[in-house]
């Protein structure tokens, strides 16, 4: 399984649209798999194609805990069909904005339909972290950042940061 590096912001790949995904054939499970290793070694609890340059609505999660045994979850063209009307608040972060997170307010409950890795329709309930990491890897298929959910001042601050970060390690 191939690591693929992941694109930090700001960078204007990380605001595209990404395509659905015509059928689930070997390449999208590949992209699949190499997603999910990438993730793993990040290390990462959710990641979207769109973040390995890929603009296909691809994502994977697994949000099982350290000391649990691993539960990775592939979902392919996925649509949010219900959103809970409660909403939660959740410190985010993304592998997009090392080192960076805020408090983002979203629905704390989801339905989520999707492809699974053998192209077979499936629904899910969602609640807590799982639903949280779903909501965020939505975001990314629609070319959208945790960051975009805060006021401006709070996003320039940390993109600023992110390209000043970006200059220090490259003049290391
Ligand atoms: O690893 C991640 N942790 C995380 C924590 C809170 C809310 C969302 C996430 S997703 C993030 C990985 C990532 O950037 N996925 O796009
Ligand atoms: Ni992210």
């Amino acid at each position: 399984m191939a690591l693929m590096p992941i694109i930090t912001a700001p960078d204007p790949r990380l605001k595209v649209r990404s395509e659905a995904v015509g059928t689930v054939d070997d390449a999208v499970r590949k992209l699949l798999d190499d997603m999910l290793a990438s993730m793993y070694a990040a290390p990462g609890i959710g990641l979207s194609a769109i973040q390995v340059g890929v603009t296909k609505r691809v994502i994977v999660t697994d949000v099982a805990a350290d000391d649990e045994p691993r539960a990775p979850l592939f979902l392919v063209n996925p649509r949010i069909v219900r959103f809970s009307d409660d909403m939660a608040l959740y410190n985010e972060g993304c592998l997009s904005l090392p080192e960076h997170y805020a408090e983002i307010e979203r629905p704390e409950g989801i339905t989520v339909e999707y492809l699974d890795r053998d192209g077979a329709p499936r629904s899910l309930d969602a609640g807590g972290l799982l639903s949280r990491c779903i909501q965020h890897e939505m975001d990314h298929l629609d070319g959208i950042l945790f960051v975009d959910h805060l006021s401006a001042i709070k996003r320039n601050m940390i993109l600023r940061k992110l390209v000043k970060a970006r200059r220090q390690k490259a003049s290391a």
